[in-house]
């Protein structure tokens, strides 16, 4: 495929971490880039840094709100139209208290982030993307969606949300040329856990000194080796961890 012929990648959230490096990934590749986030000035900035290796649209776009989903999705210029690989990733995690100290207010946020911003992105672009003859959603999932652990209540559950989600558009879309992922990171080091714990660059440092954590670019890797697997396979979840992080015993609480 000459970068001509590549299809139209939509990614959620491009402003940083996954998001942004996934769009620097297709864009050295030559695919044509539609990149949201909420945050203008780093959208134009990477635009501008992209736009020597590929085409690039931006649009502002907050995916909780179903009306500028619409409008975003209604008023893409023709040459952007046909997005044929959506990338899902908008997303956040909001504190690690246990759940009796969290904000009700987080919960919501999480919910209409990772959830309703998610439904609300694909179900705009599913009649366009039913129309190519070969597309692709990732959804970005988590670990946390997988397996359970303290803190992680309603962020992990959302992320459980988006592995089934994506298991039962599979279904839905069996024979189709639609292809849909769950991909499953665990710990990456990115703006996530700045905004997790509110800023806080202590806990951020605490976190990933010496762990060795997944980067962007490696989610980009994969992103892209996902999309580029041959129109025939379906990759259902790919569940990723860095090697330094893995299952602990079950507690037990004695009384
Ligand atoms: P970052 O915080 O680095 O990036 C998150 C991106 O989501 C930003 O571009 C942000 O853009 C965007 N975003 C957040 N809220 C909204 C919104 N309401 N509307 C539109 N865009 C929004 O996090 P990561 O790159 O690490 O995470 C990306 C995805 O991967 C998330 O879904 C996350 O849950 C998931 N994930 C992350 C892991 C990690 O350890 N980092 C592990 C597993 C999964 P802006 O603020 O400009 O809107
Ligand atoms: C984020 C991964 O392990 O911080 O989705 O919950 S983890």
């Amino acid at each position: 495929m000459t970068a001509s012929q590549r299809p139209v990648v939509l990614i959620t959230g491009a402003t940083a971490g996954f998001g942004l490096a996934t769009a620097k990934k297709f864009a050295q590749q030559g695919y044509p880039l539609v990149i949201t986030g909420r945050r203008e000035e780093r959208l134009k900035a990477l635009s501008e840094e992209l736009s020597p290796l590929t085409s690039v649209y931006y649009a502002v776009l907050d995916v909780r709100s179903s009306e500028a989903v619409a409008e975003f999705t209604n008023n893409l210029p023709e040459a952007f139209k046909q997005v044929a690989i959506l990338v899902n990733n908008a997303g956040l995690a909001l504190g690690a208290e246990p759940a009796d100290q969290a904000k009700l207010s987080d919960w919501h946020t999480m919910i209409d982030t990772n959830v309703t911003g998610l439904v609300n992105v694909t179900h705009s672009f599913l009649s366009t993307l039913k129309a190519q003859p070969s597309s692709t959603i990732i959804n970005l999932a988590s670990i946390a969606g997988n397996w359970a652990y303290p803190g992680s209540h309603v962020y992990g559950a959302s992320k459980a949300f988006v592995a089934q989600f994506s298991r039962n558009l599979r279904s839905d879309f069996a024979g189709t040329g639609i292809r849909v992922t769950s991909l499953e990171p665990g710990m990456a080091e990115s703006e996530f856990s700045l905004v997790r714990f509110n800023g806080d660059q202590d806990k951020y440092d605490q976190i990933y000194q010496g762990a060795n954590a997944i980067q962007p670019e490696d989610i980009a890797d994969i992103i892209l080796w996902i999309a580029e697997q041959p129109a025939h396979l379906n990759i259902n979840s790919l569940e990723v961890m860095p090697t330094s992080q893995a299952w602990d015993n079950f507690k037990i609480v004695k009384k």
